[in-house]
C-alpha cells in the first residue's frame, strides 16, 4: 500500500509530514546545499521534533534529506552550512551566532519515539552526527559517511567522538575522526554504524517497513528500552531519563494513586493492600 503522507507544517528548510499509520517524516531540504544546516533549519527541526514527540499517535520518525539535487546527487545532510559561519559560529538571519544542533541531538536521543535515519548520498560532518545519535540508520547503496572537522577547522567531541566509539570501537572511531575518510554504505554496514543497505529506489519504503513493524510494539516497552541503552552511555542525564520512565510507570500504578488519593483526602494511604513484592 502506498504510503499518504500529510504535510504538518509548511517550513523553508525542511518537510514535515506524518501518515496515518503513526509515522512522521522529517526531510532536510537544502539539495543545493547539500542539506547542510544553519541555525534556521536546526530550530525547525527542533519544532517539528517536538512536535513529533508530543503527538501520542507517533510511535516513528523517518529523518531523511531531500534529493536528488539537479546535479544527480544525493545527501542526507553535509553538517553545518559553512556559507553562514562567522568567527563565533553558524550566524542566523537574526544575526544571533549559534546553531544548537546538540540541542537537536539531545532531542533525538531522548525522546521516546523511534528515530531512523535515511541515508541516501552523503551523511558527513554534523550530517554524519545525526544520523549517529538515530536509533536506526538505513542506508542506500549509494550513502557515503564520514568526518572533516579536523581538515576544516571543527570537531565533535561530545556524541560525535564518544558515541561513535561506542559504535564502531575507539579504534576505528579514531581512525573516522584523524583521517576524515569517506565510507561506502556496505563498509559503514560492516563496522555496525548502519542497520541496512538497500537499494536507493527501496530506501523509504524500507524505513516505512521497519516503522510498521515498531508501530506493533509495545509503546512502554520500546520507551523504557530507548532510555535504558541511553542510561548505559550518558551518565547521570541517562539515568535520570531511565529514572524518569519508571516514575512515569509508577504514577500509572494502583499503588500510586492510592498514596496520591489519600493525601487529597486528608486521610491515612491504605498501604496493607500493597505487597512488598521479593
Ligand atoms: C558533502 C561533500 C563531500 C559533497 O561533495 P560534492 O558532491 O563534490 O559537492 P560540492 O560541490 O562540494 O557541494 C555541492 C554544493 O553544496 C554546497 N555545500 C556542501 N556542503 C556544504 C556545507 N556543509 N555548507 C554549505 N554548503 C555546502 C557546496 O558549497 C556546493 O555549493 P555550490 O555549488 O553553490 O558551490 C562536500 O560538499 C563537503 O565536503 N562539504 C562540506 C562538509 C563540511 O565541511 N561540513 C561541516 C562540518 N562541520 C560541522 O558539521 C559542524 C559540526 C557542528 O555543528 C558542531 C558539532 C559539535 C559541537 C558544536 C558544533 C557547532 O559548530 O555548533
Amino acid at each position: 500500500m502506498p504510503t499518504e503522507w500529510t504535510p504538518v507544517k509548511s517550513y523553508s528548510d525542511i518537510r514535515y509530514e506524518k501518515c496515518a499509520e503513526g509515522i512522521a517524516k522529517i526531510t532536510i531540504n537544502r539539495p543545493e546545499k547539500r542539506n547542510a544546516f544553519r541555525p534556521e533549519t536546526v530550530a525547525q527541526l527542533f519544532e517539528a521534533f517536538s512536535d513529533a514527540r508530543e503527538d501520542q499517535r507517533v510511535g516513528v520518525v523517518l529523518l531523511t534529506g531531500a534529493g536528488p539535487h539537479t546535479d544527480g546527487k544525493y545527501a542526507f545532510c553535509a553538517g553545518g552550512d559553512q556559507s553562514v559561519r562567522g568567527p563565533a559560529g553558524y550566524v542566523g538571519g537574526d544575526g544571533v551566532p549559534r546553531l544548537n544542533v546538540l540541542d537537536l541531538q539531545k532531542l533525538i536521543r531522548s525522546m521516546p519515539k523511534v528515530v531512523i535515519a535515511l541515508v541516501a548520498g552523503y551523511a558527513i560532518g554534523g550530517g554524519h552526527v545525526l544520523h549517529l545519535v538515530c536509533d536506526l540508520t538505513i542506508a542506500a547503496d549509494n550513502g557515503i559517511f564520514g568526518q572533516v572537522g579536523p581538515k576544516m577547522g571543527s570537531f565533535d567531541g561530545g556524541f560525535g567522538a564518544s558515541y561513535l566509539a561506542r559504535i564502531v570501537g575507539q579504534k576505528k572511531a579514531r581512525e573516522i575522526w584523524f583521517l576524515c575518510r569517506q565510507y561506502d554504505a556496505q563498509q559503514a554496514l560492516d563496522m555496525g554504524l548502519v542497520n541496512a543497505v538497500v537499494p536507493i529506489a527501496d530506501l523509504e519504503e524500507e524505513g516505512i517497513k521497519w516503522g510498521r513493524e515498531i508501530m506493533q510494539q509495545s509503546p512502554l516497552a520500546i520507551r523504557c528500552l530507548k532510555s535504558a541503552f541511553n542510561a548505559d552511555v550518558d551518565g547521570q542525564s541517562g539515568l535520570q531519563e531511565l529514572a524518569g520512565n519508571a516514575t512515569l510507570l509508577y504514577y500509572m500504578s494502583e499503588e500510586a494513586r492510592e498514596f496520591h488519593q489519600a493525601q487529597r483526602e486528608k486521610r491515612p494511604p491504605d498501604a496493607s493492600k500493597f505487597p512488598w513484592l521479593p
